[in-house]
C-alpha cells in the first residue's frame, strides 16, 4: 500500500533500523525495489529524481509506482528526491507523491529556511511528508577543518532549521557524497557530529550518497569492460554504525547503477546470441534486486514490514 514517509520514518527512528530510498528510473528498476521488499518482507522508500522524471515523464512514472503500491503487501511510500523548487514539488503532489524532499541545501540558511517552510504548508495541507537538507554533500572533497566545517552540517544550526520550518525529516551532511568517487583516501564520516546532530534534532535523520559501491561488482562491471578506477563507496560497518546513531533513512542510486551496468555488460559479453531486451534487461533486475534486498538486511528494515 501507497503511504507517507513519516508512516515508514517514525517507526524506523523508534525501533533504530533504518528505511532504504532506492531510486529508480523505468520498470526494470522499480520491479527490483519492489519485489526485493515484499521477498524481505521490508518497507520501502521508491525515490524519484527531477532528471528521472524528465528520462521517464511524470504520469508514467507515478502511474507505475502506484500500480506496484496497490498490488503490494508492504509499505511503500513515493518519494521526490532532491525537488530543486516549488514548482517541482506542487506537480509531484498533484501526481499523487507522497513525500516530497525540497533540497534548498545550496541557498543561504534563511533563504532555505524559507523555501523549505513554503513547502512545508502546502505539503503538510494535503497529507504529504517533508525532507529538507542542510549542510552540503561534497565535504569529502575539503581538506583543511575550516572548508569542512563550512559545508557538513552545524548541529545547531539543524535544531534551529527543524523547528522553525516543520519539516519531517532532515538531511545530514557528515562527509558522504553522491556517485561513485566518495572518497581519495581512507574512507571517513563524521560520526560526532552526526551525535550531535541527533541530540538536537528531534525529526527522522536522512543519510544520502550512501552507497557502498561494492569492489566485487565494480570488479565485474571493469571484467567486462567498464572504466571505474578510483570507484570508492562507504563501507558496510559505517553504514551500521551511522545507523545505530540515529540515521532512519538511507539513499541508493549508485550501487543500483552499478548492478545493472555490471549485469547487462555481462550477460551482452556471454550470451551474444540473445537480442530479446527482456532477456537483457532481466538479468539487470535480478542484480538490482539482490543488492536492494542485501541493503534491506543491512539497514534492519528486512521482517519490519
Ligand atoms: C542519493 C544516492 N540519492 O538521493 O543520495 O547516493 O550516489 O551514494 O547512491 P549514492
Ligand atoms: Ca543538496
Ligand atoms: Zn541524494
Amino acid at each position: 500500500m501507497l503511504v507517507t514517509n513519516n508512516d515508514l520514518l517514525l517507526p524506523a527512528m523508534r525501533e533504530a533500523y533504518a528505511v532504504g530510498a532506492f531510486n529508480i528510473n523505468n520498470l526494470e528498476s522499480l520491479l527490483a525495489v519492489v519485489e526485493a521488499a515484499v521477498e524481505e518482507r521490508s518497507p520501502v522508500i521508491v525515490a524519484v529524481t527531477p532528471s528521472s522524471i524528465r528520462y521517464a515523464g511524470l504520469p508514467y512514472v507515478a502511474g507505475l509506482v502506484k500500480t506496484a503500491a496497490e498490488r503490494s503487501s508492504v509499505p511503500m511510500s513515493l518519494h521526490l528526491d532532491h525537488g530543486k523548487d516549488f514548482e517541482t514539488v506542487t506537480n509531484c503532489i498533484s501526481a499523487g507523491f507522497t513525500s516530497v524532499m525540497i533540497d534548498g541545501s545550496h541557498l543561504r540558511f534563511e533563504e532555505n529556511i524559507a523555501l523549505t517552510k513554503r513547502v512545508v504548508d502546502l505539503a503538510h495541507s494535503k497529507g504529504v511528508s517533508v525532507e529538507a537538507e542542510l549542510g552540503r554533500l561534497t565535504g569529502v572533497e575539503e581538506s583543511t577543518v575550516e572548508q569542512r566545517e563550512a559545508v557538513l552540517t552545524d548541529p545547531d544550526a539543524a535544531g534551529e532549521f527543524v523547528e522553525r520550518t516543520g519539516v519531517d525529516s532532515l538531511a545530514v551532511a557528515i562527509g558522504t557524497s553522491h556517485g561513485a568517487y566518495k572518497f581519495k583516501g581512507e574512507p571517513k564520516l563524521d560520526f560526532e557530529r552526526l551525535r550531535l546532530i541527533r541530540e538536537k534534532v528531534k525529526v527522522p535523520l536522512v543519510l544520502h550518497g550512501a552507497s557502498s559501491v561494492p569492489q566485487w561488482i565494480v570488479e565485474k562491471a571493469v571484467k567486462y569492460g567498464a572504466e571505474l578506477t578510483g570507484a570508492k563507496g562507504i563501507p558496510e560497518e559505517h553504514i551500521r554504525k551511522a545507523v545505530s546513531l540515529g540515521i532512519s533513512k538511507i539513499n541508493i542510486d549508485t550501487d543500483l547503477r552499478l548492478a545493472f551496468t555490471a549485469a547487462i555488460r555481462e550477460f551482452l559479453t556471454e550470451s551474444p546470441k540473445v537480442f530479446d531486451p527482456r532477456k537483457i534487461l532481466g538479468s539487470a533486475r535480478e542484480a538490482m534486486k539482490e543488492v536492494v534486498k542485501a541493503k534491506m538486511r543491512l539497514f534492519g528494515s528486512s521482517g519490519k514490514a
